[in-house]
């Protein structure tokens, strides 16, 4: 494409939406205010060492985790920027135990807008890359009044649009609704979102893998002989390589662009893993399969699960479809 460099974000946006003659222009609408709420968190960030905003709260969020300044300020963020457009009827945040209602008086809309406002978030005091991951969904519930919680756990399949934004060397918004998927880093010179990631496609196989080896003890005999045979294994002649940034926003977007494998297993002591299924799961598996990719909970594809509370958690395997296919088998052997 010849003016690749001068798309930006709001043009990519707008000009999705002509080839859809049946939008209305409130998904356009969304997306365009995400990318502006991802802007003002990027900025804040971006000052992260420098000023006082380090350090703890002195509150716990509904995991028991220490809730770091940044988080809460991505999370009040992207509330006040998304609450007033009269497009969604209720939102859920990963910093939030409940469901969040839009203000009184304000026009209920008919999406729901689920998110994890910094994806992470141990990362920052080492200056290590973080992120923001959004899922939009339809309403479910019937009526024009508040959303219910229902509406927002449906399962991944369901979801319109699903995207991400990476604070990292620079920052980039990545998303899809559904047709293709497309990154944009930000210029930070004037402030714009430009189209650096045409149409991504995860490759087929990659030579990387990413999980956390520490926990390698207690993970099931399948995916320790997975590993294994990675370890003992070439990809076109060369040794396999772990990667872990320990974001998992960072390490999936690694994975989309290289391809390999990213995976956070269950064991014995959580069965469920750590990572959330509708904050971070879905969206991340959303995005990989729109990018042809495979996101399985071990057994079943992530998108088809159907959530049960807001803050449940599921194993994830996800990235390049050979290497998830390959992984299956191993962990199908040892069942
Ligand atoms: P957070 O949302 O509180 O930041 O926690 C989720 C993060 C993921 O980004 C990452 O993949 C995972 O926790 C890392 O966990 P571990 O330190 O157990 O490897
Ligand atoms: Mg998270």
């Amino acid at each position: 494409m010849p003016l690749k460099q001068f798309m930006t974000l709001p043009r990519h946006i707008l000009e999705g939406e002509k080839l859809h003659p049946e939008a209305t222009g409130e998904l356009s609408a969304i997306l365009l205010q995400l990318g502006l709420a991802a802007k003002v968190i990027s900025l804040e960030v971006n000052k992260a060492g420098l000023v006082e905003i380090l350090g703890f709260t002195g509150k716990t969020n509904v995991h028991g985790e220490d809730v770091k300044k940044l988080d809460m300020f991505a999370h009040e963020m992207l509330i006040r920027a998304m609450d007033h457009g009269g497009h969604f009827c209720v939102m859920a945040s990963e910093e939030d135990e409940n469901i969040i209602h839009l203000p009184p008086h304000q026009k209920i809309g008919k999406y729901v807008l689920l998110f994890d406002p910094l994806d992470g978030s141990s990362n920052i005091e080492a200056n290590v890359s973080i992120g923001t991951i959004f899922s939009i969904y339809k309403r479910i519930s019937k009526g024009d009044g508040p959303g219910v919680i229902e509406d927002c756990l449906q399962p991944g399949f369901k979801q319109v649009a699903a995207g991400y934004i990476v604070y990292g060397p620079s920052t980039i918004f990545v998303y899809s609704a559904g047709h293709g998927v497309y990154g944009f880093t930000l210029d930070p010179a004037f402030g714009e979102f430009l189209l650096s990631h045409d149409n991504i496609k995860i490759p087929a196989r990659g030579r990387i893998y990413s999980i956390n080896e520490g926990n390698y003890n207690s993970w099931s005999r399948g995916l320790k002989k997975y590993i294994k045979h990675l370890q003992a294994s070439k990809f076109e002649g060369k040794p396999y390589q772990l990667r872990y940034v320990g974001s998992m926003v960072a390490d999936i977007h690694r994975t989309l662009l290289y391809g390999g494998t990213f995976m956070y297993p269950g064991d014995k002591r959580n069965p469920k893993g750590k990572l959330r299924l509708v904050y971070e799961c879905n969206p991340l598996s959303f995005i990989i399969e729109a990018a042809g990719g495979v996101a399985i909970d071990g057994e079943r594809r992530i998108l088809e699960l159907t959530p049960s509370s807001l803050h449940e958690r599921t194993p994830i395997f996800a990235g390049s479809k050979d290497d998830i296919e390959l992984l299956k088998k191993f962990l199908d052997e040892e069942k």
